[in-house]
């Protein structure tokens, strides 16, 4: 069976928004159930046996079947390919999917995290108040050209895939600043993949897997 590593407590801001969610949500999609190893953020989190899973110290990390993997985008994907609900079985369907993925973590993701960055870490700072102007910009010129390739379809490829997950699961970073309300038809997007049941699974034992903070 799958383990998935995760923390054992994070700041209740960032709880739901851990790179683990991904993880459980596509599991939760494929219907492949999943044992769980909690590490804790600090020594353990920098230990060998962690940094043997994830070489960065970071989570998520998963192992299956001596498969030992980290990235939470690999792992997406490596999951994706157990399943026709998250990987179209056609070779071109498959490599469309697979570059929404990239897309998500490489021209969205890096925007939007130096948005988190700031209003997570930074908001009073002075360098961060003069940056948030122009990081907001770029995210809107993104947000605008995601709108546009999404069109009035439900999802980028027309039905779900792990393109879908990934990139929505990105888009909630900045939830706290509502920048996504500017752009209708790409929050309805968001909201029509949050209202999948397999999130709402995948939210619950995220947030029930978290011990009170210490
Ligand atoms: N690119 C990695 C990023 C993983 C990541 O940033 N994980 C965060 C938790 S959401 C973490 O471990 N942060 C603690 C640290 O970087 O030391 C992935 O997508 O899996």
């Amino acid at each position: 069976m799958i383990t998935l590593t995760t923390y054992k407590w994070v700041p209740d801001f960032a709880a739901p928004l851990m790179r683990a969610f991904r993880v459980r949500w596509a599991l939760e999609e494929a219907g492949i159930p999943y044992n769980v190893r909690l590490v804790a953020l600090g020594p353990e989190q920098r230990s060998p046996e962690h940094l043997a899973r994830q070489p960065f110290g970071q989570a998520p990390a998963i192992e299956d079947d001596g498969l030992v993997l980290h990235e939470s985008g690999a792992i997406a994907l490596y999951i994706a390919e157990h399943s026709e609900k998250l990987m179209p079985h056609n070779r071109v369907g498959a490599a469309r999917a697979t570059a929404w993925v990239f897309s998500a973590l490489n021209s969205i993701e890096n925007a939007v995290q130096e948005l988190g960055s700031i209003i997570f870490f930074h908001k009073d700072a002075a360098w961060a108040k003069e940056r948030r102007p122009q990081v907001e910009q770029f995210i809107r010129l993104r947000f605008g050209q995601l709108a546009e390739a999404l069109g009035d379809k439900d999802y980028l490829e027309g039905d779900f895939t792990v393109g879908d997950l990934m990139m929505s699961d990105v888009l909630r970073i900045i939830d706290s600043t509502h920048l996504i309300d500017e752009f209708p038809t790409l929050k309805a997007y968001k909201a029509r993949c949050e209202a999948r049941p397999a999130f709402k699974r995948a939210m619950a034992a995220q947030m029930e897997g978290f011990a009170p903070a210490p």
